[in-house]
């Protein structure tokens, strides 16, 4: 039966939403409290999609049969406290598309590595000649992708934004990789309730599924028993690292990282959970090395972005917290020029401070409110200075490194205070080291 649909943000996941509730022939209707981007409302108006934007109006929303959410918009929101007062059904995109979904779903969620996870089990998948749909998080909306086209496996990245909005969802396998503090301030400053929001993937899960999870992280760990899910387990152990490069996936089956484009002890658990889902999925094992050597990761994630005078720069944009920074300079084997800062969502940076004192040269923090990383890191480093433009952060870490050295954008913080998002700031990154060439 056709409902009134409304869908609050237009942004991706709001989008897609739409998209995916009009192809099923419901009446759709967007609301968004900014304007809406002028190729945004094209898609709309080419669906012939009504929208209003700069605003949301209640009686409207409150008239509608069902209420789409956008991830990013926060329950505790005033409107959200106003219309689950007022009784109304209010469901998350990937709830939506899970309703619309035909085919098996590999979810995947933890505070770092799942973009990793996502491509790379997608990638065994697809190489398996596995009809598989890449979606979620990682930026290609789960909806959106179900409004057109349909597949056997959908391997989808999950936020915890995101699984706070879920109801019946049912992944038939979930990936639990790690929970480090994230996000903090949407939880307020309970590592405990955003641990609570990413176990809501085990919630709806039945013997007949399984859940790989990380047993090395102890916050996993304790959230899995106090949980006690009724899906089948998967731990992955410190025993399945035999050595710095190969990682053991099932009985005799050994991975070799060292043919491939990852590297690091976070990126061998990766591997592992990645080749764990892909053959509950069907992929054959034998496929797997091949695969694992031809994968690509996405930009943003440890990518090395040139090299100028003996100093290599690694753009790590996407770490915006302070457990992939402790995995960036983990991975680090030379004396560090470290770029830094932006927003903060609460960090606590104890768990790095033995790394920053032992590998840390100097620290340009890039961000208008600087004051908490000095404060952190003002003993510990011998050189700190601040911006506020990407040109400024690049040309003066050049200025300081030697032949040798690694400059390493890896800022633990949130973008958005300079940045349009950590993909921009990545790229401003990737063409200030271009422009030290041809300087
Ligand atoms: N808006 C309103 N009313 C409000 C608040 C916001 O209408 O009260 C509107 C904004 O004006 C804007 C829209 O909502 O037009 C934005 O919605 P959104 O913030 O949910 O962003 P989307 O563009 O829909 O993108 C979301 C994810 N963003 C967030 O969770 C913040 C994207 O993850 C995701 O790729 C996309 O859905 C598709 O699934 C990004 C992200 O930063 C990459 N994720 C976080 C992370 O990875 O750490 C969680």
């Amino acid at each position: 039966m056709p409902l009134n649909v409304a869908v609050i943000g237009a942004g991706i996941s709001g989008i897609g939403a739409a998209l995916l509730a009009k192809s099923r022939g419901h009446d759709t209707w967007v609301t968004d409290a900014q304007e809406i981007r002028a190729e945004r409302k094209d898609i709309l108006n080419q669906h012939q999609i009504p929208f209003e934007e700069k605003g949301h109006s209640l009686e409207r929303l409150l008239a509608s049969d069902l209420i789409v959410k956008s991830p990013g918009i926060a329950n505790t929101s005033p409107l959200m406290m106003q219309l689950t007062e007022a009784g109304k059904e209010v469901i998350g995109e990937i709830e939506w598309a899970y309703r619309n979904a035909d085919g098996r779903i590999i979810g995947i969620t933890g505070s770092n590595g799942k973009t990793t996870v996502t491509g790379l089990c997608h990638h065994f998948l697809a190489s398996a000649g596995i009809r598989a749909a890449k979606v979620g998080n990682v930026g290609e909306g789960f909806c959106d992708y179900l409004a057109t086209g349909s597949a056997d496996w959908y391997v989808c990245e999950l936020s915890s934004f995101q699984l706070e909005d879920v109801d019946t969802f049912r992944p038939n396998v979930a990936i639990l990789l790690n929970i480090t503090p994230d996000h903090l301030d949407r939880y307020g400053y309970s590592i405990d309730r955003y641990a609570e929001a990413k176990m809501r993937i085990t919630e709806h899960m039945t013997e007949e599924d399984t859940l790989i999870y990380n047993a090395m992280d102890p916050v996993t760990v304790a959230k899995v028993v106090s949980r006690q899910t009724e899906a089948r387990l998967w731990s992955i152990r410190e025993s399945d690292l035999p050595d710095d490069e190969k990682v053991f996936v099932k009985d005799d089956l050994i991975l070799d990282l060292s043919k491939s484009r990852l590297m690091g002890r976070h990126n061998q658990v990766n591997v592992i959970a990645a080749a764990r889902a892909a053959l509950l999925a069907g992929c054959p094992p034998e496929s797997l090395q091949r695969s694992l050597e031809s994968f690509v990761n996405e930009s943003h994630r440890m990518e090395w972005s040139g090299e100028h005078k003996g100093v290599r720069y690694i753009n790590d944009s996407k770490a915006t917290n302070v457990d992939a920074v402790y995995y960036a300079l983990g991975a680090m084997k030379t004396p560090v020029i470290w770029i830094a800062g932006g927003q903060d969502k609460g960090n606590d940076y104890g768990p790095i401070m033995d790394l920053v004192q032992n590998k840390v040269k100097a620290l340009i923090c890039l961000g208008i409110d600087n004051a908490k990383l000095y404060e952190a890191f003002s003993t510990k480093v011998n050189y700190i200075s601040e911006t506020t433009t990407m040109h400024e952060a690049v040309r003066r870490a050049a200025s300081m490194a030697s032949s040798g050295d690694t400059v390493l954008l890896s800022p633990a913080c949130a973008s958005f205070d300079l940045f349009r998002d950590y993909r921009d700031r990545g790229d401003q990154f990737k063409h200030e080291v271009k422009e030290l060439n041809h300087v």
